[in-house]
């Protein structure tokens, strides 16, 4: 552990406070509004939670895997739109830079990320290259003492506030497979730079995600992360299986909190003369919701225990988000079921919750593309 634990169970209990007293209660204005108060995200620089991740030599808290999972269980015990303002400096778009980035980019990069000063994102979708992420088409041609980047990125979580792109591209037009891509550490703003309008979501307002567009932006030879060409689509695979970790952790927090909101109503809800959770077909939907979530976050730490000591865990990795995104889907059904006409109504936050959730199941890999990973892995290891 990187942490002492009574240090950890300390910024646990402060994690559940902010939580409980800051977040909750601002939960419908942020999704009212579509934008996140100042004052909260001065206050989450302030608990140091953009540097979750980022190694303290680099001016963060350097949590292992396991602390960080620990940490987003009680995180995201409330709308996810808060935990994307940090999640991209502690997860994709930083992770890049600490896996395989050159010291120098450390020295340059992490500071800002980990205090919150800058925000990053990380440009690996496009237009026509999803699932497939190997067949982006986004360029960087050699020019001059740098590089120059064409092409369009969608979807890109924290666009609209990032001011550094970890940004996945072609450098071999002659090689149409992922050796051909490489990953570039592109600052904004940049005349080649453009961001589209911020794209309207299902869900999880407050978090803002945009077309990033490349039009000859020019970037020094020093942008592109860890100097070396053709490492690009692997730096973007292992920031993913680190990431798909930290997404069913999201996960595992926002289905203990709807479980608490269902339980609390089940208890207080009367129906036939006496609370419906007295009723064996509402007990049915708690128990299966508990269960369930039990054994993603039981999945989501031995996942992370396994990366801490160092295992390829590609295959865990995908298995928990896998297990952990279906499962939440599955719980907001029922918080909505067990709230009943009131689990359709704003006002509740339940049919929120439905929709924001919703996202987990195709972001870093959608549901499909994590069988893909697990089956792949699985007749690899046995062949
Ligand atoms: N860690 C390190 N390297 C990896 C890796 C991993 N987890 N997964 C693949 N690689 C390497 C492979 O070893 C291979 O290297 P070599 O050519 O040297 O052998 C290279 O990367 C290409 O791998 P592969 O052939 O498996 O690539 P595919 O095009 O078949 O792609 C999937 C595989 C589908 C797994 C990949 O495209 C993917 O994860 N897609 C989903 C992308 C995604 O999550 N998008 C969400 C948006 S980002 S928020």
């Amino acid at each position: 552990m990187a942490l002492e634990a009574e240090t950890l169970r300390q910024f646990l209990d402060t994690i559940r406070r902010f939580v409980r007293e800051r977040l909750e209660p601002a939960e419908e204005s942020v999704a009212e509004s579509d934008r996140m108060p100042p004052e909260l995200v001065g206050e989450m620089r302030a608990l140091g939670l953009f540097g979750l991740t980022i190694p303290e030599a680099y001016g963060g808290l350097g949590l292992d895997m396991s602390e960080e999972v620990e940490v987003l269980f009680e995180l995201c015990r409330t709308s996810p739109a808060f935990r994307s303002v940090h999640g991209t400096n502690n997860g994709i778009g930083s992770q890049g830079i600490v896996i395989d980035g050159t010291e120098e980019q450390k020295r340059k990069y992490l500071p800002r990320l980990a205090s919150g000063e800058i925000i990053a994102s990380f440009a690996l979708t496009e237009p026509s290259a999803g699932s497939d992420a190997a067949s982006l088409r986004t360029s960087a041609r050699r020019s001059g003492n740098g590089w120059v980047l064409n092409g369009t990125k969608r979807f890109i979580t924290n666009a609209p506030e990032a001011s550094l792109f970890t940004v996945m591209a072609r450098t071999d037009p002659a090689d149409k497979s992922a050796g051909g891509i490489s990953a570039f550490l592109v600052e904004a703003p940049n005349p080649g730079l453009k961001l589209g309008k911020p794209d309207r979501k299902m869900g999880q307002r407050g978090a803002h995600t945009a077309d990033v567009i490349f039009e000859d932006c020019f970037v020094p030879a020093d942008a592109l992360l860890g100097g070396k060409e053709g490492q690009g689509f692997k730096t973007a695979m292992k920031v993913l299986d680190r990431g798909r970790i930290h997404i069913a952790a999201v996960a595992v927090g926002v289905a203990e909190r709807l479980i608490r909101d269902m339980l609390r109503y089940a208890r207080e809800r009367e129906q036939f003369g006496r609370p419906i959770g007295e009723f064996q077909l509402v007990q049915a939907m708690l128990a299966d919701s508990r269960a369930e979530a039990y054994a993603a976050r039981a999945m989501v730490l031995d996942a992370a225990r396994r990366r801490d000591q160092g295992e390829n865990v590609s295959t865990e990795a995908a298995c928990c988000k896998y297990f952990a995104t279906e499962m939440v889907g599955r719980v907001a059904d029922r918080a909505v079921q067990v709230h009943g006409g009131s689990g359709y109504i704003a006002d509740f936050g339940v049919e929120r919750f439905y929709r924001d959730v919703r996202l987990f199941r195709l972001y870093e890999g959608t549901s499909q593309i994590q069988q893909l990973v697990i089956a792949r892995n699985m007749l690899r290891e046995a062949g």
